[in-house]
């Protein structure tokens, strides 16, 4: 059996080569305690290269989701500051493995980890596993399939729940859904962060971002498209996609 420490390796060359690899649980079984412990050590490994902490994202918020993956939990990764892509940048999909793109709602928090804004956001996810196939272990370790994100303007925190919100390429809508999808009410995502946060050993850090859940299903990212995320009452924010 591989290390915590090998496994992680595994999984940061898959990222940065843009080369799936076999599930790791296709060597046996994992805990969830072990898959934590995998996902921070590849986080660790992007400390060691120069990146810093941006904030936490959480998954499997939407009840479809989640019944589709036969959990009954949420899901936390880590975000680091080279995950950001500015609003209006652009994200090169030949870097990633197989990425998709899910319409959500961030949260920026406050010094003592509370909610202070909310704001559009964009997440891009990746699995570096094969065929975007994998056990809820294999997802955790592999930081929740977090590839990218992208903020939109930031507004005082006020109701978020019940807004409606559309995925759009190139003009066209291609997903709608609401931030009720997102565990009811988008404003659970700051215990539900805090809850995990205490069990799993992640930091809830004073001005960084809690990536609170997708409104919608990921739609697969091609080279040449422009991405907008728009929530209702919160604006809008968008990514363009290029080959290289
Ligand atoms: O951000 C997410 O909801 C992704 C969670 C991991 C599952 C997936 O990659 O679809
Ligand atoms: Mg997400």
């Amino acid at each position: 059996m591989t290390t915590v420490e090998e496994r992680a390796e595994l999984l940061d060359r898959a990222t940065a080569t843009g080369q799936a690899i076999p599930q790791l649980t296709s060597d046996g079984p994992m805990s969830l305690e072990t898959a934590y412990a995998v996902q921070h050590a590849g986080i660790a490994l992007r400390e060691r290269r120069g990146e810093r902490l941006a904030g936490v994202k959480l998954g499997f918020t939407s009840k479809a989701k989640a019944e589709q993956m036969g959990v009954s939990d949420v899901i936390i990764g880590s975000l680091t500051d080279r995950m950001r892509i500015e609003d209006g940048g652009t994200f090169a999909v030949r870097h990633g493995v197989h990425p998709r793109i899910e319409p959500e709602v961030a949260f920026r928090l406050g010094p003592d980890a509370e909610l202070v804004a909310v704001a559009p956001a964009l997440e891009i996810i990746d699995s570096r596993y094969r065929d975007f196939r994998f056990s809820l272990a294999d997802v955790v370790a592999d930081n929740t399939s977090a590839s990218a994100f992208v903020l939109g303007p930031w507004t005082q925190l006020d109701r978020v729940d019940a807004l409606a919100v559309d995925l759009l390429f190139d003009g066209e809508i291609v997903a709608s859904g609401s931030t009720t999808d997102i565990l009811g009410d988008p404003l659970r995502a700051l215990p539900a962060a805090q809850r995990m946060a205490a069990a799993y050993g992640h930091r809830l850090l004073g001005g960084s971002v809690l990536l609170a859940g997708a409104a919608t299903a990921a739609v697969a990212l091609k080279a040449g498209t422009q991405v907008e995320a728009r929530v209702a009452g919160l604006g809008s924010v968008s990514v363009r996609t290029k080959e290289d």
